[in-house]
């Protein structure tokens, strides 16, 4: 067996047992015990972020897909209806910075802009069973944190948006060239429910790990969880 296959042989028990570990509705004595089950999981689930980081190869891309793959029309999913998106407004709207960085000044639409882009077609995946190719532009966020100074042996980058949803991913797959702050979608600015302006886009994990309209960054030591994390879902979340 090769090491790749070995490595995603591994890679796919430890996403089995993180996914049975969120089967819901299953008649477990976990009911009966709930406190004790809640403990046992979150430790079962953080030792599974501790595989799938060990596991985890930062020169591994996420597949490529052509133009003709892409999803039409693309696929909204928060933890709200589409009609009750809130509008940020882009003339006023920054990136503030906290943290493990050197030079904190937040960033405006315009600066971003300036920066590097690079564009990418690849695959979401929802953890409620959907899955959908789209083309995504932006900064890498490498490159944005080297610039900022940000510390990069710091164990995690966090992310907040304007709808009060939170998020965090650890430096390494933070540092993914793949992993890039959003801007675009098809080649033009994300609109409202798909992140405007920005949003993270980590093909490298899971839906839920790609925070919309972000509105702060911090980079640090001490965990910051996440929205679906606080409800019991896997952090890590390698797709
Ligand atoms: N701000 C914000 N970002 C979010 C969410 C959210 O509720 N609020 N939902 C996440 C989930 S669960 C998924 S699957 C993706 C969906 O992204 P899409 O609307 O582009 O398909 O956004 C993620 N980012
Ligand atoms: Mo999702």
């Amino acid at each position: 067996m090769s090491r790749e296959l070995d490595r995603r042989r591994l890679l796919g028990r430890a996403l089995a047992f993180g996914a049975a570990s969120l089967l819901p509705g299953c008649d477990y004595d976990h009911l009966r015990h709930p406190d004790l089950a809640d403990r046992a999981l979150t430790a079962i689930s953080r030792w599974n972020d501790r595989v799938q980081a060990a596991l985890f190869d930062p020169r591994t891309l996420a597949p490529i897909y052509p133009a003709s793959a892409i999803t039409r029309p693309p696929r909204f999913n928060a933890f709200y209806d589409e009609n009750q998106v809130r509008v940020v407004d882009g003339a006023t709207w920054k990136l503030e910075l906290s943290g493990l960085i050197a030079d904190k000044r937040p960033w405006r639409l315009a600066d971003l802009r300036a920066a590097p882009q690079e564009s990418q077609i690849t695959r979401l995946i929802c953890v409620e069973g959907w899955r959908v190719i789209g083309q995504w532009g932006g900064v890498p966020l490498g490159w944005f944190l080297r610039r900022i100074g940000a510390d990069l042996r710091a164990r995690y980058v966090s992310f907040h948006c304007a709808d009060g949803y939170y998020e965090s991913i650890d430096m390494e797959s933070a540092l993914h060239p793949q992993t890039i702050l959003a801007l675009d979608f098809l080649g033009k600015p994300l609109t409202p429910p798909f992140g405007f302006p920005l949003r993270l886009r980590i093909p490298t994990k899971l839906g839920f790990k790609n925070p919309k309209s972000v509105v702060a960054l911090g980079v640090t030591n001490v965990f910051p969880g996440g929205y679906w994390v606080a409800q019991g879902y896997n952090w890590f979340s390698g797709s």
